[in-house]
């Protein structure tokens, strides 16, 4: 059995008491390899190795910087089938998507951060001939980054490239449940000649080596993707130490679709929005308001749609929907519909356990793709992360009632708004409490943009030249004319 061991200064190395976790490949139920179960000790040697490369880093001039990580996009696009499928069995995404998002993801990330270091200008404020002052932007050192599961290597990369990219050393603890392609980008990272020490990656529980990185002296910066919950125990950990925190927490994202919309278009992209990754995705539109004089026509046509996809062997390319990311959280996505039922909702498709999948899917965490009606906004369901395949639809009257809707939640991570009225848009888009909104489409992004949440759907901004600002201090130099 496959044995995933944390790659520290530059080698592949045992975790230090020993331990090891189980690798499930959820569609199957099958253990397909062992973990480290890192600790302290293992954060504590990642931290002394990135801290020993930092000088000689942070003083690697741009252009060399830039020309490694290029390298090891090239690696990664030349290994794309291998890291397709590795993040397919890993998570239970259909290899389908794993293909077109988190592998060309993750190249994209490379690319992005190693050509935006070769552009990036600071600022000057000259003070009327007395003085001059200007900003220079400095690498932090040692940054923590902690990834989920449910994009592994897109979430992976999308806080290694800027990190290293501006300079610092790092240490990435991803996700105890997906830990493949991280895997196998350490390996990469090595062949790329990316100097030993400045990306090190140590496996684990979030408990055990998360805990320990959040609340290591020498780590000054955390770049975090997560659960709330999770989210608020970085931050408790990291506050007394006065690191920067960056977090990227849940969703409970609002789908607003207009009668003037393109029907078809919303319809088709509100299926993707709701379902894509199992319903795993933070940017997911689990709660979808629909205007009542389309009402009826919207759901005929989304619950038709819903009821064609193909859920299945993540590993067939026709496959739109795999499996969860474990037994565990089906049962928990699974106990949110039994919830609906007690809160009055009614289940108009999906919610089971597809019937007819081959016998090697048979201990699989599949689940039928599920709408739920005739929920009150206020209930559970439809305030909780859920994180699954499963979407609420609820009619609304007015503009000012769906903007009420889509705000009424403690989350304010994004929002999607279907509509043909130009003007409309731009005032829906603007009073709705959260960080992305898309406008007649979902999940179009564009790196340069300011990417992060509202309210408990996390703290700052990543992307583009946020995340260069993120993973560096400006310092003020003034002189004295
Ligand atoms: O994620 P966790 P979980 C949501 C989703 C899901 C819920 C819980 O609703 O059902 O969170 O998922 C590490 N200190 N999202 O429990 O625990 C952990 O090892 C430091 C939304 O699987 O937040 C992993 O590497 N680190 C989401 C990472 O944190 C800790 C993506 C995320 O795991 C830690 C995933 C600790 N105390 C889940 N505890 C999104 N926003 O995309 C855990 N970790």
């Amino acid at each position: 059995m496959k044995r995933v061991l944390n790659f520290i200064g530059g080698e592949l190395r045992p975790p230090s008491a020993g331990g090891y976790l189980p690798d499930v490949d959820p569609a199957t139920g099958e253990e397909i390899a062992r973990v480290a179960d890192s600790d302290a000790s293992d954060v504590d040697a990642a931290v002394a190795a990135a801290s020993r490369a930092f000088p000689a880093w942070r003083k690697t001039a741009a252009e060399e910087r830039s020309r490694l990580l290029m390298r090891l996009a090239d690696l990664v696009e030349e290994n794309f089938d291998e890291l397709a499928l590795l993040e397919s069995q890993d998570s239970g995404k259909p290899v389908a998507l794993a293909r077109r998002l988190d592998v060309p993801r993750a190249i994209r990330n490379f690319r992005f951060f190693a050509t935006a270091i070769l552009h990036a200008e600071t600022r000057c404020h000259p003070m009327d001939g007395e003085a001059l002052n200007y900003t220079l932007r400095q690498p932090v050192g040692v940054a923590g980054l902690i990834s989920p599961w449910n994009l592994p290597l897109y979430l992976l990369t999308w806080k290694i490239a800027p990190a290293v990219a501006a300079g610092n050393c790092c240490v990435a603890k991803p996700s105890e449940l997906t830990p493949l392609t991280a895997d196998r980008l350490a390996e990469l990272v090595r062949e790329a000649e990316i100097p030993p020490g400045v990306v090190n990656v140590v496996h684990g529980r979030g408990a055990a080596a998360g805990r320990a990185l959040t609340s290591h002296p020498g780590v000054p910066l955390i770049s975090f993707t997560g659960g709330t919950k999770t989210g608020a125990d970085v931050m408790a950990a990291a506050g007394p130490l006065f690191k920067k925190v960056s977090l990227e927490l849940g969703g409970k994202n609002p789908n607003i679709v207009f009668a003037d919309a393109d029907l078809e278009a919303a319809v088709a992209t509100s299926i993707s929005s709701s379902f894509a990754n199992q319903g795993e995705i933070c940017l997911c539109g689990s709660r979808i308001f629909v205007e009542r004089t389309i009402y009826d026509e919207f759901l005929d046509r989304f619950v038709e749609k819903t009821k064609n996809l193909r859920v299945g062997d993540p590993r067939d390319p026709a496959t739109e929907v795999g499996a969860l990311i474990s037994e565990a959280h089906l049962r928990k996505v699974a106990g949110y519909l039994d919830l609906a039922k007690e809160e009055g909702g009614r289940i108009l498709c999906g919610g089971r356990r597809p019937p007819e999948l081959p016998g090697r899917l048979a201990g699989g965490a599949f689940l039928e793709p599920a709408v739920v009606v005739g929920l009150e906004c206020s209930g559970r369901v439809m305030q909780e992360e859920i994180f699954g395949p499963v979407v609420t639809v609820t009619p609304f009257d007015s503009p000012d009632e769906a903007v009420a809707y889509a705000n009424g939640s403690r989350y304010g991570l994004s929002a999607s708004v279907w509509t043909r009225d130009l003007a409309k848009a731009h005032r829906v888009a603007a009073a709705i409490d959260c960080g992305t909104v898309w406008v007649n489409t979902w999940l179009l992004r564009d790196l340069r943009v300011p990417f992060g949440g509202m309210k408990e759907s996390g703290v700052g901004r990543e992307g583009g030249f946020d995340s260069l600002d993120f993973f560096t201090e400006a310092k003020n130099v003034c002189i004295k004319l």
